[in-house]
């Protein structure tokens, strides 16, 4: 193995730096929020392009938004090691969930690139366009596109204010008719590795700043639709409503008992209620709400969501409602590649952290990039395992470490034999 050459910047320091520059795109003036399509997600495709090119790369906007970026090898057109995470974020999030794996894999490919360095094989660092999913339904959409699995019938998916996919696609000037194009075919890649933030809390707790991820816990989201009778709240008797958000309450509190008695790592979440017509004095005709159910066996996942179906179709028929209940996203549990593991833990190894393994309950792109190609993650320890929230931060030297270790698989990759 070749004598490291110690990056020539502290690409921990770089790293953060862009981190905080790419957070100040929000639509949002007081917190971090950046959507797919939107011109927040524009201005940062722009921002991470500018840097893939600083960096020696050739850089595009791909046919659905994805942010690409290619270090050709030591000869133009090989297969190449793809790098990558999403751009897109959650309402009021923290700047490290996507951005560090983004950011972290441009700062080593910049290192290469500083010193001259060719590989046997091409390295692409991918932004993905939509991996949360805030504006439409189903997410994945960019990893997807690249995977070939993108479903047409998502451009037909309309957001809160009505507007559709296909026409939020022509407006930011995308052409819907041809998100195919973003395809890559599975000769293109030897592998996929993501760093990405832990967003638990294991590694503070073994106080270890990198760990090296087995799977991604397969996720199933459903809408729910209550109807009951809105009514005037001073005249209608308890006994005589049909109250859709009581009825949804109890909905919510049902899921959560379920959960709560453990099920081999089950998690259940109602992240998102709307409860209209929305007045202090009239009794809710109709709330909708989403379900996200987790566990790291898709067996027990399925039966979860069958048992808590049929706990909601039980409430609803008690309380007179009717019900609409719709799987809007399913992922099945993702194995990381054990060939393309055991390199991300022989990178920790060297560059002298203890190797520890854990399985990730946040969902990844990797949960898509998997039908073209191996899968592995990085994951890099943030403090008390918050994510998803203003409070989300990285330590610089757990920035740097993981770029260190990134940098190192990079450097003594080997394609699968
Ligand atoms: O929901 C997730 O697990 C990911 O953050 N999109
Ligand atoms: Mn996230
Ligand atoms: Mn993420």
């Amino acid at each position: 193995m070749e004598a490291k050459v110690a990056p020539a910047v502290s690409l921990g320091a770089e790293i953060v730096d862009r981190i905080n520059a790419l957070a100040a795109i929000s639509e949002m003036p007081d917190n971090i929020t950046r959507i797919f399509l939107t011109p927040e997600h524009r201005a940062a495709a722009e921002l991470i392009m500018g840097w893939m090119r600083d960096a020696g790369m050739a850089a595009h906007l791909d046919a659905i938004g994805n942010v690409c970026g290619r270090y050709e090898g030591e000869r133009p057109g090989l297969p190449c090691l793809m790098l990558g995470s999403h751009y897109d974020t959650v309402r009021d999030a923290g700047r490290w969930d996507g951005p560090l794996g983004i950011i972290t894999a441009i700062a080593c490919v910049g290192d290469l690139h500083r010193r001259g360095k060719k590989l046997p094989f091409a390295l692409e660092v991918t932004g993905f366009a939509d991996e949360e999913g805030v504006r439409f339904a189903s997410t994945l959409l960019g990893s997807r596109a690249i995977a070939g699995t993108f479903d047409e019938s998502a451009l037909g998916g309309k957001d809160k204010t009505g507007i559709r996919m296909y026409e939020a696609m022509r407006a930011f000037g995308l052409d819907p008719d041809h998100v195919g194009a973003a395809a890559r075919a599975p000769s293109e890649l030897l592998g996929y590795v993501e760093l990405h933030i832990e967003q638990g809390p294991v590694l503070e707790a073994k106080k270890l700043p990198v760990g090296v991820v087995t799977a991604i816990a397969g996720a199933t989201r459903l809408a729910v639709e209550l109807r009951g009778m809105a009514g005037h709240a001073g005249t209608v008797p308890m006994a005589l409503r049909r109250d859709a958000l009581a009825g949804a309450a109890e909905c919510i509190v049902a899921i959560e008992e379920f959960c709560a008695t453990d099920r081999d790592g089950l998690v259940g979440t109602v992240g998102y209620i709307n409860a209209m017509p929305g007045a202090t004095n009239v009794i809710p005709g109709m709330v909708s709400f989403t379900i996200d159910i987790r566990s790291p066996r898709d067996s027990y996942r399925k039966l979860a969501v069958a048992d808590i179906v049929r706990q909601i179709e039980e409430i609803v028929k008690r309380r007179h409602l009717t019900l609409e209940i719709n799987v809007t996203h399913e992922n099945r549990t993702v194995p990381c590649a054990p060939w393309l593991q055991k390199q991300v833990a022989e990178a920790v190894k060297a560059e002298g952290y203890r190797v520890f393994e854990l399985p990730s309950g946040a969902g990844h792109d990797g949960m898509a990039m998997i039908d073209i190609a191996d899968v592995a993650m990085l994951f890099v320890r943030c403090r008390g395992g918050i994510s998803h929230h203003p409070d989300e931060h990285v330590d610089l030297t757990d920035a740097e470490a993981g770029a260190r270790v990134l940098l190192r698989l990079i450097e003594d990759f080997k394609a699968k034999g």
